[in-house]
């Protein structure tokens, strides 16, 4: 019994691991911290605490300098679409690597973000 148990505890642990990180978009046009280190697995939470529209972009198609946006292989691009202020926006990431991503509305004025899963 004793191993039942112990067995079902461990089945539901990894998940339990798995955290929320949370990056601020600020009236400064910039993402806060500007760079984050996860685990695989885990969800970034992006918070819109401007007064302003803003996007969470990882789609190289979409960038108009190509180095703004990366993704390592096997990942998925994604885009929160338009973010208007208080409004939220959460990605899992599953593939370890180095991913650089932009808001479209405001990349030419350098805002810019990396997330690193390890
Ligand atoms: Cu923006």
């Amino acid at each position: 019994m004793r191993g039942v148990v112990l067995a079902s505890f461990l089945a539901v642990a990894p998940s339990a691991w798995a955290a929320t990180a949370v990056v601020r978009v600020t009236d400064q046009e910039m993402f806060s911290p500007k760079t984050l280190t996860i685990h695989a697995g885990d969800t970034v939470e992006w918070i819109n605490s401007s007064g302003a529209v803003h996007t969470v972009t990882d789609d190289p198609a979409l960038a108009a300098t190509p180095k703004d946006a990366s993704l390592p292989k096997g990942a998925a691009p994604f885009n929160s679409g338009f973010l208007k202020a208080g409004q939220t926006y959460r990605h899992r990431f599953a593939v370890p690597g180095q991913y650089r991503y932009f808001c479209i509305l405001h990349e030419s004025s350098g805002m810019v973000g990396t997330v690193v899963v390890k």
